[in-house]
């Protein structure tokens, strides 16, 4: 085995996967035993069947504080988790991830908390991560590190670990110059992504507002999607290593999910779904992680006012609100709650009839069959986030959508309006644009919505997660990562 920084010996996965969560949670059995359960989310959904096909290693936290259980091999892969105490829990996850980064990087929606020692943990968690990662990667292996929780894991390994290539996805936007400089650590975050060979954004304007960063404030020199880095930062002007930052829409098991949709028992469920809420004419639904991006109360006020206005309401037709449990010990989570279970809570007080309610709110969350379930009864899906990296939850309705029948509703600002452009596209914060498009939506002549669904249809066929994995790691392998003279800069 050869040696590296440290005397480390090379680990023996020639693929590694790095991402915050494993892709299963630990959690306490029927009789208080722990056990591995999959877990659901964004990241899992999309990576799990690329990992199955190529096998490797995923290093990740379980979900809850404490040690680190032994790695151990399920579904094809090795599983390494990393542990995270309580105090870590709460000033790397909780705090710098979710009550900084993510508000910060969502166009600062909530207002971002910046707290040294939230970056302190953030630095050190990152290190554990980085370690574990150049431990398990075999010679000249690839890396694929994910997501704004571990944006300084690429520099760190490449300190560690030369020899192997690295790829970085981030799964949320970046945000422009103007937002990102607010970070008091924004140097040492564009650093520690430019420890990759290329770097994934889901859409081009997040590629773009990263090589900004990189001019702005890193004063580095690009050409086109490329940044030229120093290959050794004590000397600058020297030598460069290129690194490239371009979009890689995410997408999702299209197939997968068709074939969940045709299941005689996932369609005898849809129907149950239709039956148990009064067989309406109109059913609406939108499924979120219960999260301030994703404009839930933006839905309901313009849903509030359509049933205001009785252009909209039951027994024709409900609305269907699927909103997951999500960061609960988080301040802003909390507080959304409460205002979305007051504005239901209100609606279906003000609107509703014994046995007759305009909203069914469900904060749960469900196994994928009864997801595929709902998005086969709904009439018309609302996804109308004020910022959403990509949104899968739109790409997978319009994947269940066999007989072309159906309407989406989809927020501009989700990176999914990219590629879905024949979706009823609107402005979350434009209530009444909002509502003549539900409206639209609702109301939309068959041929019409045939049309569209078929046109979405074929776009998400395309682009589906293998596709999306096997681009980026295609990508990667031919990055250029080589050190070379510096070119002239575009300016
Ligand atoms: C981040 C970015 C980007 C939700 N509730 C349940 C459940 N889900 C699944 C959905 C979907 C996924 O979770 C959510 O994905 P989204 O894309 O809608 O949103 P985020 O969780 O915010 O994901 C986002 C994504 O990463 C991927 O890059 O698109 O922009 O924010 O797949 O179906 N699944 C099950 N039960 C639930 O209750 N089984």
């Amino acid at each position: 085995m050869p040696e590296f920084a440290d005397g480390q010996e090379a680990g023996r996965y020639s693929f590694v996967v790095v991402a915050c969560r494993l892709p299963v949670d630990r959690v306490a059995g029927p009789g208080g035993e722990m056990e591995w359960r999959a877990s659901p989310g964004g990241l899992v959904t999309a990576l799990e069947p690329v990992m199955r096909k190529a096998g490797g290693a995923w290093i990740g936290w379980q979900g809850s504080a404490g040690e680190a259980p032994e790695p151990f091999d399920t579904s094809g892969m090795r599983l390494v988790p990393v542990g995270l105490s309580p105090d870590e829990v709460r000033t790397f996850y909780e705090g710098f991830c979710n009550a900084t980064l993510w508000p910060l990087y969502h166009d600062v929606i909530a207002p971002p908390e910046f707290h040294r020692s939230w970056w302190e943990a953030y630095v050190a968690i990152n290190r554990r991560f980085a370690e574990a990662a150049a431990a398990q990667a075999a010679p000249d292996a690839t890396v694929w590190v994910h997501d704004y929780q571990l944006q300084l894991v690429p520099g760190m390994i490449r300190a560690q670990r030369p020899d192997v290539r690295i790829g970085f996805f981030n799964h949320i936007p970046f945000p422009g110059y103007e937002i990102f400089a607010q970070l008091p650590w924004r140097r040492q975050i564009v650093a520690g992504l430019l420890g990759a060979d290329l770097l994934g954004f889901q859409r081009q304007q997040d590629a773009a507002n990263f090589l900004r960063a990189c001019r702005r404030g890193a004063r580095l020199a690009t050409r086109g999607s490329h940044v030229q880095v120093p290959a050794d930062p004590a000397s600058p002007g020297s030598a460069v290593r290129d690194v490239r930052a371009a979009a890689f829409p995410i997408s999702i098991d299209t197939a997968g999910f068709g074939e969940l949709a045709r299941r005689e028992d996932v369609l005898a469920r849809a129907a149950e779904i239709r039956d148990a809420l009064g067989k309406p004419q109109v059913m609406l639904l939108g499924v979120d992680r219960l999260d301030y991006t994703k404009g839930i109360l933006h839905r309901l006020r313009a849903y509030g006012e359509l049933l205001k206005e009785g252009r909209l309401g039951p027994p024709e037709a409900v609305l269907v609100l699927v909103a997951s449990p999500s960061r609960e010990r988080v301040e802003h989570y909390r507080v959304l709650r409460d205002e979305v279970e007051v504005a239901v809570g209100r609606m279906n007080g003000d609107y509703g009839e014994l046995g007759s309610a305009p909203v069914h709110y469900l904060h749960q969350s469900y196994p994928r069959e009864e997801m595929a379930a709902l998005y086969v009864a709904a009439d018309v899906m609302l996804v109308t986030a004020l910022r959403d990296g990509m949104n899968l939850v739109a790409k997978e309705y319009v994947a269940c959508r066999h007989d072309e029948t159906g309407a989406l509703v989809l927020s501009e600002f989700t990176g999914t309006a990219d590629e879905l452009s024949s979706a009823f596209l609107i402005n979350p914060h434009d209530i009444e644009g909002m509502k003549d498009a539900i409206m639209r939506a609702v109301t939309v002549p068959p041929a019409e919505a045939r049309r569209r669904m078929r046109a979405m249809r074929r776009r998400v066929a395309e682009n589906d997660v293998a596709h999306w994995a096997a681009t980026f790691l295609d990508a990667l392998e031919h990055a250029p990562g080589r050190i070379r003279q510096a070119d002239a800069p575009d300016g």
